[in-house]
């Protein structure tokens, strides 16, 4: 069989610099350009304005515009991609100047790309959802983008603003749909994730592209999917590590984060973030081979208050180490960077310390306990074992003695709920 290569589209990039955002945007634009190679968009010119703000009517100023219009018909361009998201009288604007030529903006860029590497249904789901929202506001005879693809409502042969009002019903009616199939597949998950709670939960979470499923390869043999590209992982992995014979732990590797990650995919990927958010300890990874670390660093931390993740405690990794170009100094960069581990996840270099520092953290984090509980409270003595780990345990005539491992979390919570009496509480010795 003879297989078409479809014509790869050509675009233009067009962002705003805002004053003192020089350096900002350019670097946004790049990862912007990054975004369109992950959708296989060739990106042939790109054009930055500076502007004391964002044009309300058409993102940039009317002349540029005007020049960007001629600069399409110029090279041939399909596909005119802006750096931040255009509100949709924006984008109808924009649209009229430049007539068959796609207008798309950086979400939805971000949410072709998540729509393309769904594979669950929960992801598959999640992203739909998304995609309908972004939708629903921007509907248009103008649209063509989401219609054409896979999944997309077919708004075909219907001109005119009543078919509109047809298809904005429509979404919204899916928009429901997909809400409801979402709180389902979401309890299921509870359900499923319910036994782990006793366990020591750690989640790995960072920029896209940072190595996050390298590191979790390397560290569990999961054979997560690892390229080159963004977000390559939306769904959450986890697997069970057994670090050495009194460290277990649940490690979970998730969707990364980027800069003005569209509002509606923060909304509907908070339950894939879950595992985040109940984990005990978060590994944020950085990459330093990419000069915008700091931004990212940012990134992670304005994304995790986004997505209302506690404080928690945390351990820095800095990853690629293998790969600092030769004109920067690492001694340099390090003094830019709080404390953290250096690790190449690609080449295994610092794991061993990585899986170290671990350790300390669940040490520091759970005791071993002697705890006895009435013969009596048959509830509590079934109880304990969802609770934390029994190393040994003892029948007397009124009571059980237990030797428990439990995570202090975990023991307020039992302690709490059941009567128990402590009889001795260790720092961790588990070597
Ligand atoms: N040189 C070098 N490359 C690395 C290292 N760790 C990961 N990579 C590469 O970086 C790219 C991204 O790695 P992934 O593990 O997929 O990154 P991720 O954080 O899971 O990315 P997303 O799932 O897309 O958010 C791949 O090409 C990896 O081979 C490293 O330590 N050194
Ligand atoms: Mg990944």
């Amino acid at each position: 069989m003879h297989e078409i290569t479809p014509k790869i589209k050509k675009a233009i990039l067009v962002a705003v610099s805002l004053p003192g955002k020089k350096e900002a945007t350019e670097s946004s634009v790049k990862e912007l350009d990054l975004l369109a190679q992950t959708l296989e968009i060739e990106v042939v010119d790109t054009i930055i304005q500076s502007r004391l703000k964002v044009h309300n009517v058409h993102y940039v100023g009317k002349g540029i515009l005007e020049k960007l219009a001629l600069l399409v018909e110029e090279l041939d361009v399909q596909i005119v991609i802006c750096d931040d998201e255009l509100t949709p009288s924006q984008q109808k604007n924009i649209q009229r100047e430049l007539d068959d030529c796609e207008v798309l903006d950086r979400s939805s860029l971000i949410l072709d790309i998540f729509n393309e590497h769904a594979k669950t249904n929960e992801a598959k789901t999640q992203v739909g959802l998304a995609r309908m929202e972004y939708m629903l506001p921007r509907l248009s005879r103008k649209w063509t983008h989401l219609e054409r693809q896979k999944g997309g409502i077919d708004m075909r042969g219907g001109p005119g603003e009543t078919q509109i009002e047809v298809d904005r019903r429509l979404i919204r009616n899916q928009i429901k749909k997909l809400k409801v199939q979402l709180q389902k597949i979401e309890l299921q998950g509870e359900t499923q994730n319910k036994h782990r709670s006793q366990h020591f939960n750690v989640a790995i979470v960072g920029y896209t592209n940072a190595g996050k499923s390298t590191l979790m390869n390397i560290i569990t043999s999961a054979e997560v999917a690892v390229e080159n590209k963004l977000f390559k992982t939306l769904d959450t992995t986890i697997r069970k590590c057994e670090i050495d014979k009194s460290h277990t732990i649940f490690l979970s590797d998730t969707v990364g984060f980027i800069r003005k990650l569209p509002h509606q995919l923060v909304a509907s990927f908070r339950s894939t973030l879950k595992e985040v958010e109940s984990a005990d300890l978060l590994l944020k990874m950085i990459d330093i081979s990419d000069p915008n670390f700091l931004q990212h660093i940012k990134t992670i931390d304005d994304e995790l208050k986004a997505f209302k993740i506690p404080e928690k405690n945390f351990i820095n990794i800095y990853n690629k180490v293998d790969m600092i170009p030769d004109n920067l100094n690492i001694e340099m960069i390090k003094k830019q960077l709080s404390d953290g581990i250096f690790i190449s996840a690609k080449r295994d270099l610092g794991i061993e310390k990585l899986l170290l520092e671990i350790k300390k953290k669940m040490d520091q984090n759970s005791h071993q306990r002697t705890i006895r509980i009435s013969n009596t409270d048959g509830k509590a003595n079934s109880a304990i074992y969802q609770f934390g780990k029994i190393i040994d345990q003892k029948f007397e005539d009124d009571f059980t003695e237990y030797k428990v491992d439990m995570r202090n979390a975990m023991f307020e919570k039992f302690s709490k709920e059941y009567k128990i009496t402590v009889v001795s509480e260790n720092n961790f010795d588990r070597s």
